[in-house]
C-alpha cells in the first residue's frame, strides 16, 4: 500500500521538526517557508515536514520548483484529515523538538525559538497562545466565531486549564509524544489530543499575534465543530472513565423517572378503570426498564456494547429490581406505620433514590457491563 508518497525524502536528525499539515494551501506554502527561512538563518538547525492531503492545488510543483532540501512533501492519497495529517508527519520526523503549525500564515514561525526556550526549561508542552498576555487576534473575527471559540475552550476545562487549549500552534520534545498513549485522530484539535494523552504536567503558553489567513480558505466546518463534541466525549471517557460512566448513568436514571411520570398518567388517561393500577404501574416500570437500559448501555456503558444484548438486558432487569423492590417495600412500611413525616419522607425518598442510584451503577457495572477496558471511547 503505497499511502504516502514521500517527494523529497530526508532522514537525518535535526535540531526542530515542524509539522504543517495542509489541504490547499499552495498560495500561502512560499510565504510560509520564506518566513521559516528567515528563523533557519539566524542559526536553528530545522526541517520542515509538510503533509498534504492530495490538494491538486499546485503544492507538489510548489515544493519540487522551491527544491530546499530542508522541505519534506508527503502527499497522502488515502487518509484525510487534519489530526490524523499530523500523526503522520510526526511519526516521520526526527527532531528533538517537534512543533505544529498551521500553513495559512495564523501562526508566526518567528516565536519557535521561544517555543525552544521554553522546552528547553520547565515546558513539556508549548501552546502559542491567543489569550495570554501579549497574545492577540487580529480583528475581524465575527461574534459568532469568537462565541464558538470561548464554548469550546470552555468545553476543554476539564482536561487543562491552558487558555488557548484550541490552539494549533504547538511545541513538545520527542520525549513527551513517544510517551503518548492510545492517540486517537478524531476531530480538529491534536493539540488537546496531545496534552491529555501525553499526560503533559507542564504546558506553558507563549504568546502569539494570531493573523486572520491571507490565502486559501478555513476548513473549520458545521462538520469540523460536531466532530469537536466527539473528541471531547472521547477524552472525557478516556481521562475519567468512572465519572464518565456515573453522570449519563444519573442523568439516564432522572429520565426514567420522568418516562415513568409520563408513563403513569398517560395510561391513567387512556385506560382509566379498565385496567388495574397496579397493571398500569407494572407497564410504565416495564417500558421505563427498556428506557433506562437502552440509554444506558449506549451512554453509560459504551465500551461493553459489542457483548451480548440479551445477557446484558436480563442482568440489567435482574440488578435494579433490587432497589426499585426495596425502595418500595421499606415506603410502605414507613407509610403504614406513620413513622414519618412528610418532609422526612421527602429526604427519604432522595436518600433512597441516591442510594439506589449508586446502587445500580456499581453492580451493574461490575456485573451486566464489565469494566474490561473502560478506558477509550468509540
Ligand atoms: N492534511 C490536511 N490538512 C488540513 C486538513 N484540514 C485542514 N488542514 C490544514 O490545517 C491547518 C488549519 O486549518 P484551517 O482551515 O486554517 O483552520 P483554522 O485555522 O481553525 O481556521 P481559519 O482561521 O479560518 O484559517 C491549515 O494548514 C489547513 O490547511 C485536512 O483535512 N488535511
Ligand atoms: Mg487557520
Amino acid at each position: 500500500m503505497t499511502q504516502l508518497q514521500d517527494k523529497t525524502a530526508n532522514t537525518h536528525a535535526c535540531e526542530v521538526s515542524i509539522i504543517v499539515p495542509t489541504y490547499q494551501e499552495a498560495d500561502a506554502l512560499g510565504p510560509l517557508i520564506e518566513r521559516i527561512g528567515a528563523v533557519r538563518g539566524g542559526g536553528l538547525d530545522l526541517k520542515v515536514i509538510i503533509v498534504d492531503d492530495n490538494s491538486q492545488d499546485g503544492t507538489e510543483e510548489l515544493i519540487a520548483s522551491i527544491g530546499l532540501p530542508w522541505v519534506r512533501l508527503i502527499t497522502r492519497t488515502e487518509d484525510r484529515g487534519l489530526s490524523s495529517a499530523v500523526l503522520c508527519g510526526l511519526a516521520q520526523a526526527n527532531g528533538r523538538v517537534l512543533i505544529v503549525m498551521d500553513a495559512d500564515l495564523s501562526h508566526p514561525p518567528e516565536v519557535i525559538p521561544n517555543f525552544i526556550a521554553a522546552l528547553d526549561g520547565a515546558a513539556d508542552f508549548v501552546v502559542g497562545s491567543r489569550y495570554v498576555p501579549g497574545g492577540s487576534t487580529e480583528d475581524g473575527w465575527g461574534v459568532l466565531r469568537w462565541i464558538n471559540s470561548k464554548i469550546a475552550t470552555w468545553m476543554a476545562r476539564p482536561f487543562t486549564t491552558v487558555r488557548d487549549p484550541m490552539s494549533g500552534f504547538l511545541g513538545f520534545r520527542r520525549e513527551t509524544w513517544s510517551a503518548a498513549v492510545d492517540l486517537d485522530p478524531v476531530g480538529y484539535k491534536i493539540g488537546l489530543e496531545l496534552i491529555v494523552k501525553c499526560r503533559c504536567r507542564h504546558v506553558t503558553e507563549v504568546p502569539i499575534h494570531f493573523s486572520t489567513r491571507r490565502y486559501g480558505q478555513s476548513k473549520l466546518s458545521l462538520r469540523v465543530q460536531l466532530q469537536y463534541l466527539t473528541h471531547i466525549i472521547r477524552l472525557a471517557r478516556w481521562k475519567f472513565p468512572g465519572w464518565s460512566s456515573f453522570v449519563p448513568f444519573a442523568m439516564v436514571g432522572l429520565s426514567g423517572i420522568a418516562v415513568y411520570a409520563f408513563l403513569l398518567w398517560l395510561l391513567q388517561a387512556w385506560f382509566g378503570e379498565r385496567i388495574s393500577e397496579d397493571l398500569q404501574i407494572i407497564i410504565a416500570i416495564a417500558i421505563a426498564m427498556v428506557w433506562n437500559f437502552i440509554f444506558d448501555r449506549w451512554l453509560a456503558f459504551w465500551y461493553a456494547r459489542r457483548r451480548s444484548i440479551v445477557r446484558q438486558f436480563v442482568g440489567f432487569l435482574a440488578v435494579c429490581s433490587i432497589p426499585v423492590i426495596v425502595n418500595f417495600f421499606v415506603t410502605r412500611w414507613l407509610i403504614d406505620d406513620q413513622f414519618v413525616t412528610p418532609a422526612a419522607g421527602v429526604v427519604g425518598a432522595l436518600v433512597g433514590s441516591t442510594a439506589g442510584v449508586i446502587f445500580n451503577w456499581v453492580v451493574v457495572r461490575a456485573f451486566v457491563f464489565r469494566t474490561q477496558t473502560p478506558a477509550g471511547g468509540d
